[in-house]
């Protein structure tokens, strides 16, 4: 199912157990408007649990891709056939590796999202100054949104402004020390978060904190 703004929550699931994914993504259900499964979680317990997170809401494969067209489509593929609503790739590969995973998408009926700026301090190194011509990229390429950083919300306000109708997701916000208004205001449309919802005590609490603040 295409990925629609409610509580604008995206919960990345980075975690070793996928018992303890399950019982985090009960304990988020109807909070999260989505569930991002990472390389952690599935080389630990398997793609199998694309399915079990499933039964709690959207789950978004943040595969990063990034190989020749023909890998990237047998990636997604396999990745939509597991039950992944959504595929994250990466722009830098070039235009056609990112349209082979656009069309696998369509092919699904799901979507797929490109990175644009990430958010950690060696971005700037790369990626950053090529930002601009990775949104045009997916732009052009038909992408349904974008991933940008809510470490900088200056670079995200900039990114806004180029990136049209595509939606935009932003990670860093809580361990990486972004903030989650500020994200929204700069004009994210879904931030995510990770560690600070599952490593604490209360997740739920965490989470509906976080919504509240984008809220207001
Ligand atoms: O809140 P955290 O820092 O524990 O987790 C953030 C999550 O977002 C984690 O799953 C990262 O892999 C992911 N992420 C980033 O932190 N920075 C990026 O630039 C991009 C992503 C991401 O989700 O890309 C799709």
């Amino acid at each position: 199912m295409p990925l629609k703004p409610g509580t604008r929550l995206i919960v990345a699931l980075d975690l070793m157990d996928g018992r303890e994914a399950l019982s985090i993504a009960e304990k988020l259900e109807g909070i999260a408007d989505a569930i991002k499964v990472n390389y952690p979680l599935v080389l630990a317990a398997g793609m199998g649990i694309i399915k079990e997170l499933k039964k709690h809401g959207n789950v978004i494969a943040d595969f990063k891709v990034a190989d020749i067209p023909n890998t990237n489509s047998l990636i997604c593929r396999e990745a939509f056939m597991a039950g992944a609503d959504a595929i994250i790739c990466h722009g830098f590969a070039g235009s056609d590796s990112v349209r082979a995973c656009i069309g696998e998408a369509e092919r699904y009926g799901c979507e797929a999202y490109v990175v644009a700026e990430m958010s950690h301090p060696g971005a700037v190194e790369f990626l950053q100054p090529r930002a601009f011509e990775l949104v045009e990229l997916a732009r052009r390429a038909g992408a349904s949104g974008i991933i940008a950083p809510a470490t900088r919300p200056e670079r995200l306000a900039e990114i806004r402004r180029r990136a049209g109708n595509m939606k935009i997701l932003s990670p860093g916000v809580g361990a990486q020390g972004g903030d989650a208004r500020k994200a929204i205001d700069a004009g994210a449309d879904f931030i995510i978060v990770g560690r600070s919802i599952y490593e604490a005590s209360d997740p739920y609490k965490v989470a509906i904190n976080l919504v509240e603040q984008m809220r207001r």
